[in-house]
């Protein structure tokens, strides 16, 4: 599944009002200067790599200083830099990626120094653990010494705002920690989805770091930030992207994925029990209400979602999954959050407007989409993980049913195969909602505990357990090694074990 949409002449709907305020509150960056546990003591000839390893997971400016031995350059120093998120990333060939995502984000690059010695400042903000340096030529006259390397990393989480946390047990504590490493590293001038890779804010990712957030750095205007940026920056029509580009200006990416758009009224309402902001509600409401009547308009007359509205849904990036299911439930799933919205806001209308809508969708989701007979939820004929999942956060099924459809999931999930750690955090999520508490925790192990057992320092975009290089973009190399919605452990543990 390719997720490139292109609008020819897309021109974003602009609030100038709305963005003014998203500037306001942009973050300070903070810096720290980290350096290398050692550096390569033997000097370097032509063909000769050495890896430098920071001890940990870094998002930051990097600089170098190179000296030389020999006699006096003669020729420059043509050198290879290589940076990898993880072990893994390190052993793959950058020339050898040709999947349908640019290979410029792989961070790989070539440098001449001129004059020896050298220092370099970088211009790039990297992302990773590991540094190759390669020499690709010098001249049979001197060869290259490493002097100083350094990164100044750059986050937006300030650890005075850390909850602290201690986990029952020592792999708990282990994914909770690789946990709260991948927020850090995402928490940026927005919520990042991935440091390295994209760099921004999608709708769906911020969902989840949000809900991280609020358990652990508490940055509260990061949230309201990243709500101000979506609702500044729109499809002409009023719809809110999947992703907003927040610089050089803020804009609107011309994708919209129809679960994401719905999330929006769930991120800003979980915003306002963590904040009681009025003056958020203010603001964001009319976009929130929006989004509503824009998907409650992809309805047809028997209570189902229309196709275009399933076209443009994500969910997961398996392939073969049938979507149908799960956007119905989303979009009841967002009536009971804009309930919530209209409530605080005390627009009766709407309130009582979207909790009908609600009944009535629930209701055609039961009718056309649960089968009597194994009392799973079909989508299309397909048997999910998924559809099951979001129908229970929906609150289509309540109750003892609820509890015992997702204990019957347990033993489906191989049907179609869930692939990302967003689609997991759903499942373990629906498995809390329906008290199954230790399926839940066992799910955390299993799954979380299976990257950090890895040897992974921070929690990626996507992992399965059997397949560590699989990769929905035709390459490992080019997936996120830390990845904001691998990050909800540092919720989940909380919901389960205080
Ligand atoms: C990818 C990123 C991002 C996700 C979208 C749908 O580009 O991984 O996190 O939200 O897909």
């Amino acid at each position: 599944m390719e997720l490139i949409h292109i609008v020819e002449n897309f021109t974003p709907l602009q609030d100038p009002y709305l963005l003014r305020k998203a500037e306001l509150l942009k973050p300070v960056l903070r810096h720290e200067t980290v350096f290398p546990e050692s550096l390569p003591e033997a000097p370097l000839g032509k063909g000769d790599s050495t890896v430098i390893d920071f001890g940990t997971y870094l998002t930051g400016r990097v600089s170098l200083s190179f000296g030389y031995t020999g006699s006096h350059p003669d020729a420059p120093a043509h050198i290879g830099l290589f940076f990898a998120e993880n072990v893994r990333e390190l052993s793959k060939d950058p020339a050898a990626y040709h999947g349908w995502v640019s290979s410029s984000w792989i961070q790989d690059e070539r440098l001449h120094l001129d004059i020896l010695p050298a220092n370099v400042d970088l211009p790039r903000r990297y992302s990773f653990r590991y540094l190759r340096i390669t020499v690709l030529d010098t001249s049979p006259k001197y060869r290259l010494t490493v002097k100083r390397v350094s990164c100044v990393t750059e986050t937006s989480a300030s650890p005075e705002a850390l909850k602290p946390y201690t986990a029952p047990e020592p792999l708990l504590q282990r994914i909770y920690d690789a946990g709260l490493l991948t927020l850090r590293n995402c928490m940026q001038d927005v919520f990042e989805d991935g440091p390295k890779r994209d760099r921004r804010l999608w709708l769906g990712d911020l969902r989840l770091t949000a809900l991280a957030n609020y358990a652990s750095y508490r940055n509260t205007d990061l949230v309201k930030r990243c709500l101000y940026l979506f609702a500044g920056s729109r499809f002409p029509d009023g719809r809110i992207s999947a992703a907003v580009f927040h610089t050089p200006e803020a804009e609107a990416d011309d994708t919209c994925l129809t679960d994401y758009s719905l999330l929006f009224p769930v991120v800003l309402e979980e915003y306002l029990r963590e904040t009681g902001d009025t003056e958020a509600l203010e603001d964001l409401y009319g976009t929130a209400m929006q989004q509503m009547e824009i998907s409650l308009g992809c309805v047809g007359k028997d209570g189902r979602v229309l196709p275009e509205a399933v076209r443009d849904a994500f969910f997961d990036w398996a392939q073969e999954l049938d979507r149908t299911a799960c956007t119905q439930a989303v979009l009841v799933y967002a009536l009971r959050y804009a309930a919530c919205l209209a409530e605080r806001k005390g627009d009766r209308t709407k309130k009582t407007h979207f909790d009908a809508m609600a009944r009535n969708l629930s209701a055609a989701a039961r009718t056309h989409f649960l089968d009597p007979e194994t009392g799973f939820y079909l989508s299309n004929g397909q048997l999910s993980a998924a559809s099951q999942i979001w129908m229970v956060l929906a609150g289509v099924s309540g109750g003892a049913e609820a509890r015992a459809l997702m204990k019957k999931t347990g033993t489906i999930l191989d049907r179609v195969p869930m692939t990302t750690p967003y689609i997991r955090h759903y499942y373990t999520e629906a498995l809390l909602k329906t008290g199954l508490l230790r399926e839940a925790l066992e799910e955390i192990c299993a799954y979380w505990g299976s990257m950090v057992l890895s040897g992974l320092d921070t929690l990626p975009e996507v992992w399965d357990p059997a397949d560590p290089d699989a990769s929905p973009y035709d390459g490992s190399i080019i997936n996120s090694g830390c990845h904001a919605w691998c990050c909800t452990p540092v919720y989940l543990l909380k919901q389960i074990t205080p």
